[in-house]
């Protein structure tokens, strides 16, 4: 079925996505199920947020204009999933940063969809959603005498700025996020952050989109939380937020000081900024107690009837229902050329959908002679809503293997 599926990708004929014609070159690698019935439209907010910006952007406006170099591992077909050579579907929500600074907003919130081949787990899912954050501060002196140089980087500071400026943005930043950090100058940046959890509509429905005031400390109330040192090209310094949660840090957001740069070039070099990215969906499972993502795809009623009812935020925990007992299944091949991992997630998503729960490297192994190396991965699959059978594993299983040799060319499957 992928394999029929995958060759509806053809390069020159016109593809849609959310409403729009996009042509697929050879470089487009959109698989039809992270297309089919992932774009729905969504309630409109009724503050003055972006919520529908369309998710194909351009490779300048995902990766350039955030500065992220030409030759950067992010970039990758392994990691996104390009329509052609120029556009892809958005796997950040900062791809609307650069342009919205330049339209002359200084503080606005961008909710998304976004897209990435990436690991497969309970924390991970190619299709989540973001909100951006970012807020321009003026007034803030940013750098004093000459032009600042490169090499007046600091791990606390860019270049372009005092300790001083960056430590206020940091602040500023910190503050309106977690809420646990003061600042100088009495500004405490509560904005307060309206927040509106964009969920599939099968777990809530446009009508009951929730909106909440303020942020982590606002939603989690006492929660054990961590900043982690973090690197993004478009933010420097940047930071990650971790929350403890089941038992592991989690990790909720990625944020920063802008770059100055990305300001300049947007035509704001009076300015200072700061930016922010949310993923939803993790802060859902968190307030909800929800312990796989793949729950927010679930048609299950069971599921769905726990979010039905206009019930406070807060009283909301998912009841975990009877969970059926994971089947692995392992599986070894010999890597074929620019092979990543990711490349094995998207093909078992392909054909097992929801039923993959999780893949794991469990043993690699170079040939001391030809220098070939292979890999043995475990894959659990785990149906979160019905029973399933030895055979339909086994059935499932074997079109993994199949598709192991003929779309990544591997040979030897073990
Ligand atoms: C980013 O996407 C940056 N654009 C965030 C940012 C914005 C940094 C502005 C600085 C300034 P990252 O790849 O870490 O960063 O993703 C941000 C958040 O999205 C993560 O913390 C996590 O909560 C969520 N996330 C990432 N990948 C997945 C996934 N596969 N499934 C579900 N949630 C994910
Ligand atoms: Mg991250």
């Amino acid at each position: 079925v992928a394999l029929a599926c995958r060759q509806q990708l053809v390069s020159g004929e016109p593809i849609e996505v959310a409403g729009r014609s996009f042509v697929p070159d050879e470089y487009g690698n959109v698989t039809p199920s992270i297309l089919t019935d992932r774009f729905r439209v969504r309630g409109r907010p009724s503050f003055a947020i972006f919520d529908s910006l369309h998710p194909v952007v351009t490779v300048q406006q995902n990766f350039d204009s955030l500065l992220v170099p030409a030759d950067h591992v992010s970039r990758s077909r392994s990691d996104n999933y390009y329509i052609n050579k120029e556009q892809l579907l958005r796997a950040h929500t900062s791809a609307h940063q650069a342009e919205l600074i330049r339209q002359g907003l200084d503080a606005f919130l961008v909710f998304g969809d976004v897209y990435r081949r990436d690991e497969i787990d309970r924390n991970h899912y190619p299709v989540f959603h973001q909100v951006e954050g970012v807020k321009l501060l003026r007034d803030v002196v940013i750098h004093e005498g000459a032009t600042p140089d490169r090499s007046d980087r600091r791990p606390e500071h860019q270049e372009a700025h005092t300790l001083d400026a960056a430590t206020y943005a940091l602040n500023d930043l910190k503050a309106t996020l977690s809420g646990t950090a003061s600042t100088s100058q009495g500004h405490r940046a509560r904005l307060p952050i309206l927040i509106k959890l964009v969920c599939p509509d099968s777990l809530m429905p446009p009508a009951r989109c929730l909106y909440m005031l303020g942020l982590i400390e606002h939603l989690f109330g006492e929660v054990e939380q961590r900043w982690v040192e973090a690197y993004f090209p478009f933010t420097h310094p940047s930071l990650e937020l971790e929350i403890f949660y089941q038992g592991e840090w989690l990790e909720v957001l990625g944020c920063g000081v802008v770059e100055q740069a990305i300001l300049n070039e947007a035509g704001t070099d009076h300015c200072l900024g700061w930016a922010f990215g949310i993923g939803l969906e993790r802060i859902a499972m968190i307030l909800f107690e929800i312990p796989d993502i793949r729950l927010f795809w679930s048609t299950d009623e069971r599921f769905l009837q726990q979010f039905a009812a206009d019930r406070p935020l807060h009283s909301m925990k998912f009841q975990p229902f009877s969970k059926y007992p994971p089947t692995d299944r392992d599986v070894t091949f010999w890597l074929p050329e620019a092979y990543s991992p990711n490349h094995l997630a998207d093909l078992v998503r392909e054909i097992a959908g929801d039923l993959v729960e999780s893949i794991f490297l469990i043993d690699e192994f170079t040939h001391p002679k030809h220098g070939r190396t292979s890999h043995c991965y475990r894959i659990v699959y785990r149906s979160m809503d019905k029973t399933f059978t030895t055979e339909e594993v086994n059935e499932i299983q074997d079109r993994v293997r199949q598709s192991i040799a003929h779309d990544l060319k591997a040979r030897h499957i073990r």
